[in-house]
């Protein structure tokens, strides 16, 4: 059978994704991980192996660690497979009838505002236009707000403000045609690891490519890069004032694009003397010396090719609109904007970030890239949906709306593809506000999260390789995804659970679509509708696709008007924007003062992302190799900060604030600067005992965008003694003995729960908290070296197995897990945790291959001194290459020690 071509589900690189489908697995073994009353009517998952599409032009056949480990996510286990309606299964006839009547209810009792629905940037553009419609269009309220307020709210706006339309200008190419790279706020190397192998390839192509990377951590991204400035955090807004500052004094601006194609630059500029703008200032604010600064600035300023690529370092910070902004009227004023290999790039997150911005999936927003503020508009789109009940107004940005819930404005919320009580600031007030909502229905394809927990009415997703829409990545580029595998049970498409909603709410004839391709066309006709030029986001001619066109469609990029079907690389080259005017907009985005942490929270509190996970983990996670790299939660600190708070590495960290706190391991990092710390976003309630950074974060929003400022909080942090250690690894997951912390992730067939307590419980207790009928234990207890260990047998079976003592265990885990499931070694030799004759327990370092780090060192020591020398030797980074930038590290300090 040919591969089927799709898109991957994660981050807005967009690669496409060719499938193959082997033999369905077997019923029994499906049978193993579903309900029982789920063996009627579920249907069968075929093996699926995934490698990068060769001809798609995102990725052009790679693939990052997590694309490559898709095929580990599409298996049943985990899955919502039925509804459920005050945790009872239920019928969808049921479930749906009660997600409109407790709608319909609330409406009538307290208003179209007291509704909302809190949708995600990971939905199709079919699920999140349809949303879109029935909430502003019929239902008459604006309270419908995305994951993406989180995400890319400060882009949109600082490109409306700027351009008058949230465009992105460039595409990926510019990127590999580019002379400086900069990065800024934005840890590619992790988080949009195909791109950054694209700029690797071209920089080998073309050496001179020079690549800067602008992050106060020494992140991945910045080892490989060329030059790294370590700013003070939240203080990009006078970098690049500064560098307007030193283009306006020595004269290098694009007078003749300013003077054509722009507007306000005077008033900019004066701006810019009267507060004083200069190297002196920017140097002083962002904590660099003024030479750097000044080359910095030299270079940017002599290279017409440049490229700025932004993201959450700029876009999560309470003046992000602001620095964004700054960004994008420096390559105007230097007219580095629309051209081959110049533009300012904002990377979108999550697959579909510019989707639910085309359909306008913002509380702000309308559709098609129209807004909601604006009566020609709403006119226009009310016309065109044949509606007279549109919104009226804006509704509440996500921070707002949760607080809204809290208070009891907001008593009905519909929640699809996200987990708001993770990824939300100030988590304690999340939970409160959805305890006090009166009806909480979620929508998502795995059966546990800590928002699902919340839910009254819980909907079954399909998830990825079973949904079948469009996708729209950075670079403005539309993808199919494409189903390859049938629903399971009874698991539906997002949209259709909308539309049937919408259905029982009167309104029919809006919501009636045949399929993905129907709600396509629409939002490909809205986006033309009276259009003419006038607004940059244009679909035409895509607009009278079949259902066989639609199902070909090749990735496209907007504008895709009807006189331009093979779409559109660039905007802005003939110097066109969309104000009223025409010309873009110069606006005094005077920069603000970072924030610092204080006497009672001496530290600033980072946060963001690690290579192998994505988000809450609800996929992630249930890959075994993309849990080995980094398997547990941690707080990333300067080692110096740690020497003087009396802690070690792996010594267990409280983190706290008056908003919430949490527990995890320091991780000693060369790579921090002093007084700030990093935490990633990950773990959550599901599986970790406190782990989740959000609790800290306050609900702090930038004013403009209502974007939280996720990156900089102020914290306290000590260090815990822990009494023991331990590793705890069983067949389920099973109650733990008092503890100070716990961590659980799944390999294989066994659940591995690292613990840390504050007094040893006795091999007596142990065997009490897990005993049951049947079961038969060994164990070691050796008191005098304070080490316990416990071994329980169903039948002759091993079922758990535990160790715990005053030191981290070194395990062998592979081993282990294997002997274990085998059972193939004796209790005195499974006691050790490691094969008789000892094993590297080192960091893994390539996750595809399995390479830890200590075969590459003794691979560089046996003189591998290159990363394709030790591809070559070990197999390590010669797949998806995410594990590069930790090779040139190993390289970088073998070489200087
Ligand atoms: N592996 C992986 N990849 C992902 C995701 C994932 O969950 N896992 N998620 C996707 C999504 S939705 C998104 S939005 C993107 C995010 O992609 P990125 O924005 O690249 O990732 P983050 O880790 O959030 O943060 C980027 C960097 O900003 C830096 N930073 C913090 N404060 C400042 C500051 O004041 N100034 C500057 N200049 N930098 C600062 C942080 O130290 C961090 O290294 O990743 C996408 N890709
Ligand atoms: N502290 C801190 N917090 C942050 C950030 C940060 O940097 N620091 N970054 C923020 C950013 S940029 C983002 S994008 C958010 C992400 O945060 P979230 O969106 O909350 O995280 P996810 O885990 O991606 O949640 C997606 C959910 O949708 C489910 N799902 C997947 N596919 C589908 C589908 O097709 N349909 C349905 N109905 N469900 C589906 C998944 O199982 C999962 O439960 O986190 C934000 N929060
Ligand atoms: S870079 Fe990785 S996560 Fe992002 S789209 Fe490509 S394969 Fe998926
Ligand atoms: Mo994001």
């Amino acid at each position: 059978m040919a591969d089927m071509l799709t898109t991957c589900p994660y981050c807005g690189v967009g690669c496409g994704v060719a499938v193959s489908l082997g033999e369905p697995a077997a019923v029994s073994e499906l049978l193993a991980v579903l309900p029982p009353l789920e063996s009627d009517s579920i249907s069968q998952h075929a093996a699926v192996t995934v490698h990068g599409d060769d001809k798609h032009p995102a990725n052009y056949g790679r693939l990052c660690v997590k694309g490559s480990a898709l095929a580990d996510t599409t298996g049943l286990e985990r899955r919502l497979l039925y509804p459920q309606v005050d945790g009872l299964r239920a019928s969808w006839a049921h479930a749906l009838s009660q997600v409109a009547q407790r709608l319909q209810d609330t409406i009538d009792n307290y208003g179209p505002d007291s509704v909302a629905f809190y949708v995600s940037g990971q939905l199709l553009t079919e699920d999140y236009y349809v949303a879109n419609k029935l909430m502003k269009g019929f239902i008459g309220s604006a309270n419908i707000d995305t994951n993406s307020r989180l995400c890319m709210s400060t882009a949109v706006a600082a490109h409306k403000q700027i351009f008058g339309s949230d465009s992105v200008p460039g595409c990926y190419e510019d990127l590999e045609l580019a002379d400086l790279i900069i990065l800024v706020g934005s840890n590619m190397a992790w988080t949009h690891p195909v791109i950054y192998q694209r700029i690797i390839a071209a920089k080998k192509a073309r050496p001179h490519l020079h690549i800067v990377v602008i992050d106060p951590r020494r992140t991945a991204t910045a080892e490989s890069a060329d030059s790294h400035l370590a700013i003070t955090p939240g203080s990009d807004g006078f970098l690049f004032d500064g560098l307007l500052a030193y283009a306006i004094k020595h004269d290098h601006l694009a007078h003749d694009f300013i003077a054509a194609h722009t507007e306000g630059f005077a008033a900019l500029a004066s701006a810019c003397t009267a507060r004083n703008a200069s190297l002196a200032v920017a140097a002083a604010a962002t904590g660099m010396d003024e030479s750097v600064l000044s080359d910095f600035y030299a270079m940017v300023c002599a290279a017409p090719k440049t490229v700025t690529v932004f993201s959450q370092g700029i876009n999560q910070s309470a003046a992000g609109v602001d620095n964004a902004s700054a960004i994008l009227q420096c390559h105007l004023a230097l007219g580095h904007i629309g051209q081959v290999g110049a533009g300012a790039f904002s990377m979108t997150g999550q697959p579909n970030a510019m989707g639910g911005r085309e359909v306008g999936g913002l509380a702000n927003q309308l559709a098609a890239h129209m807004d909601i503020g604006n009566a020609e508009h709403r006119d226009l789109v009310s016309r065109f949906w044949q509606t007279d009940t549109l919104a009226p107004r804006a509704g509440l940005k996500a921070v707002d709306m949760f607080e809204a819930m809290a208070s009891g404005k907001i008593r009905f919320v519909w929640i699809m593809a996200t987990n708001p009580l993770v990824s939300l600031p100030d988590a304690n007030r999340v939970h409160e506000a959805l305890a006090a909502c009166d009806c909480v229905v979620v929508s998502d394809c795995v059966d546990d999260t800590d928002t699902l927990r919340l839910a009254d009415i819980r909907l079954p997703a399909s998830g990825w390789g079973e949904k079948d829409g469009t996708v729209t990545n950075s670079e403005r580029r539309i993808s199919r995804q494409r189903a390859f595998l049938t629903m399971p049970s009874e698991a539906k498409p997002d949209w259709w659970a909308l539309c049937e909603v919408a259905k029982r709410l009167g309104y029919s004839k809006a919501f009636d679509y045949s399929g993905a391709a129907a709600i396509f066309r629409e939002h490909a006709a809205l986006s033309a509708f009276e259009n003419q030029g006038r607004r940059d986001f244009d679909l035409g001619a895509l607009a009278a696709l079949t259902d066989a066109d639609y199902d070909a469609l090749e990735p496209v990029q907007w504008p895709v008007p009807i006189e331009r079907p093979e779409g559109s690389k660039r905007l802005f080259s003939d110097g066109h924007f969309f104000t009223p005017t025409g010309r873009a907009r110069f606006i005094d985005a005077h920069p603000s003062a970072a924030k610092a942490g204080s006497a009672t929270y001496p530290f600033l509190l980072n946060s963001g992302r690690i290579r192998d996970q994505w988000h809450t983990m609800t996929r992630t996670g249930r890959s075994p190799r993309l849990l080995n790299h980094i398997a547990e939660p941690f707080v990333a600190i300067h080692p110096d900060d740690l020497a003087e708070l009396g802690a070690q590495d792996a010594q267990l960290m409280r983190i706290h604030n008056r908003f919430g706190r949490c527990q995890v391991r320091a991780l000693s990092d060369a790579g921090m600067t002093r007084g700030q710390v990093f935490m990633p976003i990950h773990w959550s309630a599901s599986n970790a005992s406190q782990a989740l950074v959000s609790s800290l974060v306050a609900p702090q929003c930038d004013p403009i965008s209502g974007q939280p400022a996720f990156k900089q909080t102020p914290v306290a942090i000590s260090p815990l003694k822990s009494q023991w250690q331990g590793l705890l690894v069983s067949r389920v997951p099973l109650s733990v003995p008092e503890h100070q912390y716990w961590c659980r992730r799944e390999q294989a067939d066994w659940q591995l729960t690292t613990l840390m307590g504050a007094s040893l419980p006795s091999i007596e207790e142990l065997m009490q908290l897990w005993q049951s009928p049947g079961r038969s234990w060994a164990s070691l207890d050796e008191p005098l070296v304070q080490r316990h260990h416990v071994i329980a047998y169903d039948h002759g079976r091993p079922v758990l197995w535990f160790l715990a003592q005053s030191e981290r265990p070194q395990i062998d885990e592979p081993w282990l897990l294997d002997a274990l499931t085998q059972n193939s070694v004796t209790a005195r030799v499974l006691a050790t945790g490691r094969p008789p004759g000892g094993s590297d327990t080192s960091a893994l370092v390539c996750s595809c291959h399995q390479v830890r780090e200590q075969r590459l060192l003794m691979a560089i020591a046996d003189g591998s001194r290159s990363v394709e020398a030790l591809g070559a030797c070990t197999r390590a980074g010669t797949n998806c290459g995410s594990c590069i930038p930790e090779l040139k590290g190993l390289l970088a300090k073998a070489a200087s020690g």
